[in-house]
């Protein structure tokens, strides 16, 4: 039901800004694991900590939820009869793929019955009673102006004890160290079957639209807002993962 991502296999006339409409929503399995080194690790680790952290009687989210990797991979680890997971995004292409892709796979459709999808933007949305929060790959496409607001929000919904994951792909301030990291993205790409047009003009599309920081600033951050605890615990290339404690 997922199909190969060729999105940019060909010449394109004109690059527009990517948005995550119909056409990334049918091939973003393919597409993401293709270009996110660790994604598959990320997704699973998800599921594990959650499964640690949960607290009886609260809310798990997975915010910019896509096609509910994450929150599938939480709601298989959570043996808990009561488990509710609010998985939010603001594409209704992503969220309707998300629920034809569960509808396929009969086997998941009984775990996954505890998801609630939702299509709004997490900048709008109230984060409740909540002792897990998920939040892969999605800080990088909202505002930077927003996001000590949105972290904020967050971490006021959360109970002590919770956690955040927090993944993202990061950037570095020397330009050599940024370069290098590049590169060996780019490098995963071609290993994985991306010709140079196609690495090429995903980069033109995404680099307006997807706004990378540097591992500094995001544990500043999550410090500055009051978190406990905040540790990197993964990283692949420049793809990374923090686990943050309230
Ligand atoms: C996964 N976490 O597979 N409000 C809600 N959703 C948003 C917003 C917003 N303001 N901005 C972007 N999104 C997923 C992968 S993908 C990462 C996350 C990527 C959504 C957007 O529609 C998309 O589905 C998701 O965030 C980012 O574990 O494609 O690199």
């Amino acid at each position: 039901m997922s199909q190969a991502d060729t999105l940019y296999a060909k010449p394109l006339a004109k690059l527009v800004d990517f948005t995550f409409d119909e056409k990334v929503a049918n091939v973003f399995p393919d597409m993401i694991n293709r270009s996110v080194p660790g994604y598959a690790n990320i997704v699973a680790m998800s599921g594990i900590l959650s499964a640690e952290f949960f607290q009886k009687n609260t809310y798990c989210y997975d915010l910019g939820c896509s096609l509910g990797a994450s929150s599938l991979s939480m709601a298989k680890a959570i043996s808990e009869p009561s488990l509710t997971i609010i998985a939010v995004d603001n594409s209704q292409a992503m969220l309707d793929k998300a629920k034809a892709l569960l509808q396929a796979e009969q086997s998941a459709l009984k775990e996954a019955s505890c998801i609630d999808f939702i299509c709004a933007d997490i900048n709008d949305i109230c984060i409740r009673n909540a002792s897990v929060v998920v939040m892969n790959f999605t800080l990088q496409f909202i505002a930077p102006e927003k996001r000590f607001g949105l972290l904020s929000r967050i971490y006021q919904g959360m109970k002590k004890g919770a956690i955040l994951i927090l993944s993202e792909k990061l950037m570095y301030d020397k330009e050599e160290q940024q370069r290098l990291l590049i590169d060996m993205h780019h490098f995963f790409k071609k290993a994985n079957g991306y010709s140079a047009l196609e690495i090429s003009q995903k980069r033109q599309t995404i680099e307006n639209v997807l706004l990378p920081e540097t591992l500094e600033t995001h544990k500043q951050r999550l410090n500055d807002i009051g978190f406990k605890q905040v540790e990197q615990w993964f990283q692949c290339v420049n793809f990374s993962s923090l686990i943050a404690i309230k």
